[in-house]
């Protein structure tokens, strides 16, 4: 139930195993694409391994049929009050209930707040008339693959799989032998959708250590970058990177599930999402100081994707940073290997060389590979007045030796007037 980045690979891999397959997602656009043999979304290796299955052993409908086993992989957004959105999960598990048989399988993969299989996946399911735990199974096995690799860690990561009772999660780990060759770590229901909400809450509270270290460098004139490396050389430190703030579907969302729970406990976690979700507003504001008495008020952006080497841009700070500096006042160019302007109307998405002339900053906002070899050679050729800021760390600084370059190791000179007026 539900063919969307995680839902059509699953799906595709239960397939390749030899499983029957039924993929189902109520987006009728969706499903035609599919039936054309056209996938609808872009992954390493998808349209290969769709290939290979649409239409043998893997069929695709608007509608689900009686099965022996569901798997839930719908998305779980976030309101506008930070609460977790779960009326897809209800309306999925809604759509199944009237075929549901003894002996069946319910798996829910979305990511859901802690107490969701309890509070609200098993009270809809108890109006099947079955026997939870007994002739109805259920357990919620948490998808854990990072975009851009998901047909190598579907295989390869460990699986955690927590059933309302052992004999659900025996049934669900039973499921996903069938093409996992890594570990499957049997737990409840409630321990699963912990653990998975902590991976992620993990990272973001690591991410805001890094954004609040360059804030407290900032103001102590400290070079951040060279003290994470440096304390990272500690064999039990890992501390991760800075930026201009944390994107995608996952880390930015996941924590405020457990805010939602315990909100009176949850103060780290709460906090870093505040620190992660202001850094967009320090980048905007730096960028102004940067181009303060500048007579080139364009700024070429660098990066639009919430990451490197991938399209999306969805819940990106490259997005939030390029809106705040757009009212502002400034012209605001971007160019991006990976996204095309009909991905967005906020801004032109230009080539390299269009984003870059004529501008007063070339601001770098995502870690694409092809950002990493650029030099003072490059820019000045088209622009000798360019400004460089690299919130990303993803550009060697004696690569620009020739312009007048920042990151979160020299920011702080952003301050100082005589530093701008040096360049
Ligand atoms: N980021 C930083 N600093 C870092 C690492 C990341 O600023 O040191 C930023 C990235 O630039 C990006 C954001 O964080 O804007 C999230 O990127 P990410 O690579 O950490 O994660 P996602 O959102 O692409 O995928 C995560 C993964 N979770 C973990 O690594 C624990 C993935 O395995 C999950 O399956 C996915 O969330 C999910 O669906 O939950």
């Amino acid at each position: 139930m539900g063919l969307g980045y995680i839902g059509l690979p699953t799906a595709i891999m239960f397939a390749k195993s030899g499983v029957e397959v039924l993929g189902v997602d109520v987006n009728r656009k969706v499903i035609n694409k599919l039936n054309l043999g056209e996938v609808h979304i872009e992954e390493n290796g998808l349209d290969d391994f769709f290939q290979e299955v649409i239409h043998k052993n893997l069929k695709v409908s608007t509608v689900p049929e009686e099965s022996d086993a569901y798997i839930i992989s719908v998305p779980t957004p976030i309101n506008a009050d930070f609460s977790a959105n779960v009326t897809y999960v209800e309306s999925a598990v809604k759509m199944i209930v009237p075929l549901l048989r003894s002996g069946n399988l319910v798996i829910v993969e979305s990511t859901i707040p802690p107490r969701t299989i309890d509070d609200i996946v098993c009270p809809i399911l108890e109006s099947t008339g079955l026997k939870l735990g007994t002739e109805l199974f259920v357990a919620h096995c948490p998808e854990r693959v990072l975009p851009g690799r998901i047909f190598i860690e579907l295989v390869e990561n460990t699986r955690i799989v927590g059933g309302i009772n052992p004999a659900s999660t025996k049934k669900g780990a039973e499921l996903y032998r069938a093409f996992v060759t890594g570990e499957i770590i049997e737990t409840d229901a409630l321990t699963a959708e912990m653990s998975k909400l902590m991976e992620n809450t993990y990272r973001d509270v690591n991410i805001a250590l890094a954004n609040e270290l360059v804030k407290i460098s900032d103001k102590l004139g400290v070079k951040a970058l060279d003290v994470i490396a440096m304390a990272n050389k500690h064999p039990r430190v890992n501390i991760h990177f800075p930026g201009p703030g944390v994107g995608g579907h996952c880390l930015a969302v996941d924590p405020y599930f457990i805010v939602e729970k315990a909100p009176e406990e949850a103060v780290i976690i709460s906090r870093s999402r505040e620190i992660n979700s202001s850094m967009p507003h320090f980048v905007a504001d730096k960028c102004e100081v940067l181009l303060e008495g500048a007579k080139h008020k364009k700024i070429a952006v660098l990066g639009l994707a919430y990451k490197g080497n991938i399209d999306d841009i969805r819940e990106s700070p490259a997005m939030e940073i390029c809106e705040l500096l757009l009212n502002k006042g400034y012209q605001v160019v971007a160019h991006d290997p990976y996204v095309n302007q009909e991905q967005t109307d906020l801004l032109p998405v230009e080539s390299f060389e269009e984003a870059v002339a004529g501008s007063g900053l070339v601001l770098v906002l995502t870690d694409h590979k092809q950002f990493k070899s650029l030099t003072s050679h490059d820019l000045l050729s088209l622009n000798p007045h360019a400004i460089v800021f690299d919130t990303r760390n993803c550009i060697n600084p004696d690569q620009m030796n020739e312009v007048a370059f920042y990151n979160y190791n020299n920011i702080f000179k952003i301050k100082e007037k005589s530093v701008l007026i040096k360049r």
